[in-house]
């Protein structure tokens, strides 16, 4: 109920991170969405994500698109930077914005449709520039807000809630992020906290473009006995390939893993992720493998979730652009305004 407000109240003993804050700190206004979507679970994961990893709220930018999923932002951190683009247009959005000022943390939200139909061309050029953003596809296979036609995601004979069946070839986000040479590609589900959170965290640290698929059911449009995006399918056909353990840079990995079965991965912050393999034969570092790994569960219908692919080697946009690294706010007017005399000087080469 938007007319509500969200009370907050802070208990006393709430736990506190290092900044002194509490989970509360990191919410947003209340929920519009119906009761039980999957995107309300996301938002709770992201909250708790940003809260452990000790982020001012004030330093996050939250951007989105149009749907049910991208008006998400407004339920999160309601002390952070953010933007409301056009539906589909939020990577060219987060791109300027993220130009402007590399210090700052991107997360964008998205869904099906904003991304894979109307979106599709935008998503390419984010991953082709390794914009250094978290981009969340909160995937429900339907455009929920407008009534729940199938999107570009919705798999081959999946029924509509009136029984109309998909024929339509769909569009596997990860599969495409992966092919235009993503750095970060997950799949995860809203319904699975334990494996979202980590996941989060990873993709909100790796310095570069990271892409989560979270299957997020809609209750209203698409969680019918026929709709392969339904809570019922998605738990039946579940298939985690991979665990992801977040180690923050001050904390060391006490755990020692089995050679093999185990992959810590250093990032550029000197935080880690610790890949624990649920299939000792899947390797998330060869791609072609990858592809068609997924290709191969895709047709066997099976929802294969986990950090599936991850390459640390990629530069990202400020660097791949020579972009400065100092914020345009930052940046002395003269300095961006070089006067008529210069600008005349630079005129009288191109006489
Ligand atoms: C240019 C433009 N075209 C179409 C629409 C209508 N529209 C609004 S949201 C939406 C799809 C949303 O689907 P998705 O991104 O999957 O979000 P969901 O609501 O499912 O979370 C569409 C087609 C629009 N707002 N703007
Ligand atoms: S219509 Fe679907 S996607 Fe939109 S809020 Fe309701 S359950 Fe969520
Ligand atoms: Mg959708």
């Amino acid at each position: 109920m938007s007319y509500i407000k969200k009370p907050k109240v802070i208990h006393p003993q709430s736990p506190r991170n290092e900044l002194g804050l509490t989970v509360r700190d990191y919410e947003g206004g209340m929920s519009t969405l119906c009761a039980g979507c999957g995107h309300d679970s996301v938002t709770g994961a992201i909250v708790q994500a940003a809260f452990e990893l000790n982020i001012p709220p004030h330093r996050f930018v939250k951007m989105s698109g149009i749907g049910c999923s991208s008006k998400t932002p407004a339920y999160f951190m309601s002390q952070s930077h953010g933007f409301n683009a056009v539906h589909g247009r939020m990577p060219s959005v987060a791109t300027g914005a993220n130009a402007a000022n590399a210090e700052l943390t991107f997360i964008g939200v998205s869904g099906d449709g904003d991304t894979l139909s109307i979106g599709l061309g935008q998503f390419c050029h984010a991953i082709r520039r390794n914009l250094n953003m978290l981009y969340i596809i909160e995937n429900n296979g339907v455009y929920g807000l407008t009534k729940g036609q199938f999107s570009a995601s919705a798999d081959i004979g999946s029924t509509a809630k009136k029984g109309e069946v998909n024929q339509q070839t769909p569009i596997d986000p990860c599969r495409t992020a992966i092919s235009m040479g993503a750095a970060f590609v997950a799949r995860s589900f809203s319904g699975d906290r334990d494996q979202l959170v980590p996941l989060l965290k990873a993709g909100i640290a790796h310095n570069g473009f990271s892409v989560i698929d979270i299957i997020s059911p809609c209750v209203t449009f698409n969680d019918h006995e026929g709709s392969t995006k339904s809570y019922e399918f998605t738990r039946e056909h579940y298939h985690p390939v991979i665990q992801t353990d977040y180690v923050p840079p001050t904390q060391e990995i006490k755990v020692k893993y089995d050679e093999g079965a185990a992959m810590p991965i250093v990032l550029h912050d000197g935080s880690q992720i610790v890949l624990r393999k649920v299939d000792a034969e899947y390797d998330p570092t060869d791609r072609a493998k990858v592809y068609s790994y997924l290709e191969h569960c895709q047709v066997a219908g099976e929802i294969v979730t986990g950090l599936l692919y991850f390459d640390e080697t990629r530069p990202e946009m400020h660097e791949l652009s020579n972009l400065s690294d100092t914020p345009l706010t930052a940046i002395a007017f003269d300095e961006l305004c070089p006067g008529r005399a210069t600008l005349q000087k630079l005129q009288e080469v191109y006489r």
